[in-house]
């Protein structure tokens, strides 16, 4: 048996995890948590990395012995290094507003056809991509000489390596999703310096060893190896869903939810594009095609701005609440910025001619059944659009504690939900370590094990879908 350390950031929360692994043994335990609080100052919505290197090595100290490290962390953000190798500055937030305007600049050199058929990514104002159009005005953007996006960077200064991680590149926009490697024509009519990122390194490949000074701060004996991992969450994420033999559609909740399906290659048609699907790259030459869904960030921001209520007490009262009589695009990039969340809400069902939810009860369910809604139809356009359909839908990550949320979803979809770990990403990131070290197994093997050792909970649809299709209607509508 063989323990590793997942190091799993989310936009919310880091976590260190320690799992034990063996051929038929997969035990997970918490070793430390700390909040990502992310940070405005004058200059915008940054990151706290400094801070969450921290939790990193309080989070190794409280692991104790293992066999590897590997990090992953939500996707697109970076931080620039001068050509001393330090840190220039916070890493800016992806939901931070430099990018507003930028996609149209973007557009005007590689057309938005063009840029999805070379790179398959979905629109979305914070892809690496516009980010960096939108930082090269900046002085601070001359001294810069590598990027590395955030697990890398985290990996380069527990081990002084650096590398650009495949399936978290391929949230940059400019990767391809055929070749699986870089878009340089993509990169040449813009303009970006491809130099700027280091190598790419594919999940399990060696990411290098814990310094010195690392060991000693940890109080680790070394050598302890850094394994890279499929460092972006959600590939890690997607990874640990426990699906068998099954045509499955998988949904993994947190700060975002993210619908989709997992294909042997990517669906680049304009129909898709249209519909705003992404191809991101999964292990094993897997491609994630699914859609971003703005997920249990419209709760959290409508619990900051109620002064944190306890979620289980809004989820009692929204399971009160009228189902389905108000609902939001919960895809809508009107809602990716923080604040005044009940208001926006508020405001959009307003707009749309439903009746103005009011009170957390109705505001929460009214979030759940916009979710549901919004599950429903990724679930059902991926299907069409990469015409591979589906029987069951696996719900893993955070909204897996969220029972009335996986219930709606199985309502809505009209097929059952199998709720499986709430920490998959750091499960993911557990098992392709094991797989470097020695584990045998496919995707499918991995898959197996999640099965016979981790709890799952089921969830039939109750009565038919009509009132999602009316809600899905009145939203069309609008
Ligand atoms: C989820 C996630 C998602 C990205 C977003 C920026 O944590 O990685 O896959 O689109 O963060």
């Amino acid at each position: 048996m063989k323990s590793y350390a997942a190091v799993d950031l989310g936009a919310s929360s880091g976590r260190v995890m320690v799992g034990r692994v063996g051929p038929d043994t997969l035990e997970l335990t918490e070793a430390h948590r700390f909040p990502n609080r992310p940070v405005r100052v004058p200059e915008g919505l940054r990151w706290d990395i400094l801070g969450l290197y921290a939790g990193v090595l309080d989070g190794l100290r409280a692991a104790g012995r293992v066999d590897s490290v590997g990090i992953d962390s939500w996707a697109v953000d970076h931080g620039l290094l001068d050509a001393d190798g330090a840190l220039l500055g916070n890493p800016v937030h992806y939901r931070d507003a430099r990018t507003e305007g930028v996609a149209e600049q973007v557009w005007a050199t590689v057309p938005p056809a063009e840029l999805y058929a070379a790179t398959g990514l979905q629109y979305a104002p914070f892809n690496t991509l516009y980010q960096l159009v939108a930082a090269r005005s900046r002085p601070q953007f001359a001294r810069a000489r590598r990027l590395l996006l955030v697990p890398d960077l985290l990996t380069y200064w527990l081990t002084g390596e650096q590398g650009t991680e495949l399936t978290n590149a391929s949230t940059t926009q400019l990767i391809d999703p055929r070749t699986r490697t870089w878009a340089y024509g993509v990169a040449e009519r813009l303009g970006i310096d491809l130099t700027l990122f280091p190598p790419l390194r594919q999940p399990g490949d060696p990411a290098g060893l814990l310094r010195p000074e690392v060991l000693e701060e940890t109080g680790l004996t070394g050598p302890v190896p850094v394994t890279a991992v499929g460092s972006h969450d959600t590939a890690s994420a997607v990874a640990a869903v426990p699906a068998g033999g099954e045509r499955f559609a998988y949904i993994c909740t947190g700060t975002w939810s993210l619908a989709g399906l997992e294909l042997d290659a990517p669906v680049l048609t304009e129909e898709s594009r249209a519909a705003n699907f992404t191809n991101e790259l999964g292990l094993d030459g897997t491609v994630r095609f699914l859609r971003n869904i703005m997920g249990l960030w419209l709760l959290q921001e409508c619990q900051r701005a109620w002064g944190e209520p306890d979620v289980e007490v809004l989820l009692r009262e929204a399971a009160g609440a009228p189902a389905l009589r108000s609902v939001v695009d919960a895809g809508d990039e009107a809602f990716l910025a923080p604040g005044r969340m009940p208001e926006r809400i508020a405001e959009a069902c307003r707009a749309s001619g439903q009746p103005v939810p009011s009170g957390r009860g109705e505001i929460t369910r009214c979030i759940l059944d916009s979710l549901a809604l919004a599950h429903r139809r990724a679930v059902r356009e991926a299907q069409r659009l990469a015409d591979h359909p589906v029987d069951v839908v696996y719900v893993v990550g955070g909204g897996t504690r969220n029972a009335l949320l996986c219930q709606l979803t199985a309502d809505a979809c009209g097929l059952p939900v199998v709720a499986g770990a709430t920490e998959a990403a750091a499960l993911g990131n557990v098992l392709v370590q094991a797989r470097a070290h020695g584990l045998a197994g496919d995707l499918a093997a991995l898959r197996g094990l999640l099965a016979r050792t981790q709890p799952l909970t089921r969830y039939t649809p109750r009565g038919g879908t009509g009132p999602w299709r009316e809600a899905a209607a009145r939203l069309a509508a609008r």
